[in-house]
């Protein structure tokens, strides 16, 4: 067979818009592929919730691939290896409940796992804005980071989603956006975001898993950027809060999505 340059070009252009054009509107987008983003895209897609993922960069697994200072590996304590041993990824015995995991085969095992539960990954793109509509999120505005890096005038396109979930890490950029942009109080103690504060482990863990809740209308914080937005510690290169993280979100969302009226019911 010879190989025709046009039918290559052809099936990815149509492959990669077909993609696209099928994620215009979403149960969830998740904003950021760290391992919070991840799992929680897993999570979501695997419950057959329609979920796309946009990553700015060109690899996802954010602040994972780099371990601890550029040593490959990743501690998990107990709740964390079960996760990871759900994923296939191998854990080694460190000391009473510490776990060691190497960093690659953890971002690839978390990365593949997503794609095949049905999530979209979009690599590449940044979300910039959100659409605000009736006082709350109502999708998500995204552009080629490529873009955003030349600093070229280019208007963006968006994404409809009934849930956004903010797995920006440290940066909390959605929310940051929200801050900004809109006159509404963020659902932190200050109404803005409250900002990381420096290293405790221990109860970095605890507090990423209590702030990954909803901070918007319709927008939920998961991993570092929970703690970032209601102001808590960070923990270094320990991974099972960012993954648990990951979880709550998407269950959080997928409890709201089953039953959207819960809510209203809930009011006085
Ligand atoms: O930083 P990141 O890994 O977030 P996480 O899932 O995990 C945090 C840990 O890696 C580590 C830690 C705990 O041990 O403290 O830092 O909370 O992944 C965040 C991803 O979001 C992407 C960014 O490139 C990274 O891959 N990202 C950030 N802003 C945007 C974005 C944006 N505006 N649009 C798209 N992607």
């Amino acid at each position: 067979m010879q190989l025709s340059e046009r039918t290559i070009t052809e099936a990815i252009i149509k492959t990669y818009t077909e993609k696209l054009l099928d994620s215009t509107s979403c149960d969830v987008v998740i904003v950021g592929g760290g391992p919070a983003g991840l799992v929680a895209a897993s999570d979501l897609a695997g419950g057959g919730w329609k979920t796309a993922l946009f990553e700015r960069k060109m690899s996802i697994g954010g602040g994972m691939w780099g371990g601890g200072m550029m040593m490959n590996e990743i501690v998990v304590q107990e709740q964390g290896k079960e996760i990871l041993d759900e994923f296939g990824v191998g854990t080694v015995p460190f000391t009473d409940g510490y776990y060691t995991a190497d960093s690659i085969e953890a971002v690839c095992s978390l990365g593949a796992r997503a794609v095949r539960s049905g999530a979209r990954i979009f690599n590449l793109v940044s979300v910039e804005d959100i659409i605000l509509k009736e006082n709350a999120a109502q999708g998500v505005v995204i552009n080629w980071t490529a873009v955003q890096m030349a600093g070229l005038h280019v208007d963006p396109l968006t994404i409809d989603s009934r849930y956004i979930i903010d797995a920006t890490g440290h940066p909390s950029e959605v929310v940051r956006v929200i801050e900004a942009k809109v006159d509404i109080r963020l659902m932190t103690p200050s109404g803005g975001v409250e900002g990381e504060r420096s290293l405790w482990a221990d109860r970095a863990e605890q507090t990423t898993l209590d702030n990954t809740r909803e901070v918007f209308p319709n927008v939920f914080v998961a991993g570092m950027c929970a703690n970032a937005a209601f102001g808590s510690y960070r923990m270094g290169p320990i991974f099972g809060g960012m993954l648990l993280s990951g979880r709550k979100a998407a269950k959080m969302i997928a409890d709201r999505l089953r039953s959207p009226k819960e809510d209203d019911r809930q009011q006085p």
